[in-house]
């Protein structure tokens, strides 16, 4: 079927196109989704930065969103016409090892979430813009009114939850949130500093929250992101990680954060050291936040990191497989302790990306939203 997307035709880019893209049928092990919103998460603007380089272009944006099945191919298993689902940036096979052993944040066919290609049972790309194959960004391309898309990355939910928030569920808020929960083990009466209060920044300081942590430290230089942290949590707030270094002192009586999240829209190599040096002895540095896909410098005293005993810890999707995190954060949404609704600072429509994106670079937004509707499908 004819559509339209949000394209970027070569790695680093100054701004989205919106053309006019073909979306196949599903084939065997896909499904099609008519999208009722997509996220503006920060990773998309690493596309265009040139951060974040693909195998396949041009490539189709977006990797965070919601909607109905339209369209259900030959081996589909648990998903039908009419579903609503949520489409998570990490697919989760189910049958691979790291699946198998409950790691399904790592499923194997993450392998494929940086190639831009489309993984389908019969193995071959399915979307074709002007002609030419276009890829999409982590196995979703969202940032079109309909997707096709294989089963490995679709989450079915229950139909009383709003389309348009709990597709931030498929990005965002699942990495926010179990980064600071399941990977940072943020547990009752923990000091916890969160560098970056981005669209998963502020669902770590929600999480942490719901852990229980007796300080939360949000860190950001935007005043408007800090406000909007004490409204999810947050307990202190400074602009810097060398401000928080007496702030975090003063609040650990010296023994300094039991738990450190970086989620820096851009992280860099040199923030690692005074993340390591907020973080207190036997205790977690995470780093969520990417930048430069190339960059191999860190910054780090080994003497801290060793002797002190600390764990610096990557982490992708908070931890955790997408089917075990995506149910269990819309009980939380039901329940009232996970805010969804508060994270949409502003809505656009598809043709307005780039005024999205812009709100992102200037420090308006906590999360944009492209919202579709009857002028989009
Ligand atoms: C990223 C991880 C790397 C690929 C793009 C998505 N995660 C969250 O935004
Ligand atoms: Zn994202």
């Amino acid at each position: 079927m004819r559509t339209k997307a949000a394209i970027i035709r070569e790695p680093k880019q100054d701004a989205w196109e919106i053309v006019e893209v073909d979306i196949d049928d599903p084939v065997a092990g896909e499904v099609q989704v008519k999208l009722a919103a997509s996220g503006l998460c920060h990773s998309d603007e690493h596309l265009l930065t040139g951060d974040l380089v693909f195998e396949k272009y041009p490539l189709m944006g977006g990797h965070e969103g919601a909607g109905v099945v339209t369209k259900v191919g030959e081996g589909v298993i648990g998903i039908e016409e009419g579903d609503h689902v949520v489409l998570a940036f990490i697919p989760a096979c189910g049958t691979c090892r790291p699946c198998a052993e409950g790691l399904q944040n790592l499923c194997d066919n993450g392998a494929g979430l940086l190639s831009g290609k489309a993984i389908s049972d019969d193995g071959f790309r399915v979307h074709t813009a002007s002609g030419e194959d276009v890829g999409t960004m982590c196995l979703l391309g969202t940032f079109s009114p309909y997707v096709t898309v294989h089963q490995s990355s679709v989450v079915k939910i229950e139909k009383d939850i709003p389309l348009d928030k709990a597709a931030l569920l498929g990005c965002g808020v699942a990495t926010g949130w179990g980064s600071a929960t399941e990977i940072g083990r943020a547990r009752e009466g923990d000091v916890v500093v969160v560098v970056g209060v981005g669209g998963i920044g502020i669902n770590s300081v929600q999480g942490a929250a719901s852990a229980g942590a007796r300080a939360i430290v949000a860190v950001d230089p935007v005043e408007f992101k800090r406000e909007k942290a004490l409204e999810f949590g947050a307990t202190h707030t400074c602009s810097s990680m060398d401000e928080a270094m007496a702030l975090v002192g003063e609040i650990s009586w010296g023994r300094m954060a039991d738990l450190v999240i970086l989620t820096m829209g851009v992280v860099e190599g040199k923030d690692l050291l005074p993340g390591l040096l907020l973080t207190g002895k036997g205790r977690r540095c995470v780093v969520v936040g990417l930048g430069d896909m190339t960059a191999v410098d860190a910054q780090v005293s080994i003497l801290d990191l060793a002797m002190q005993q600390k764990t610096l810890q990557g982490a992708i999707f908070g931890g955790v497989g997408p089917r075990k995190q995506i149910p269990h954060l819309l009980h939380q949404y039901r329940a009232g302790n996970l805010k969804l609704d508060e994270l949409v600072t502003r809505t656009y429509r598809l043709e307005e990306i780039n005024q999205g994106y812009q709100d992102m670079r200037d420090g308006k937004n906590i999360r944009g939203v492209i919202i579709y509707d009857e002028q989009d499908w």
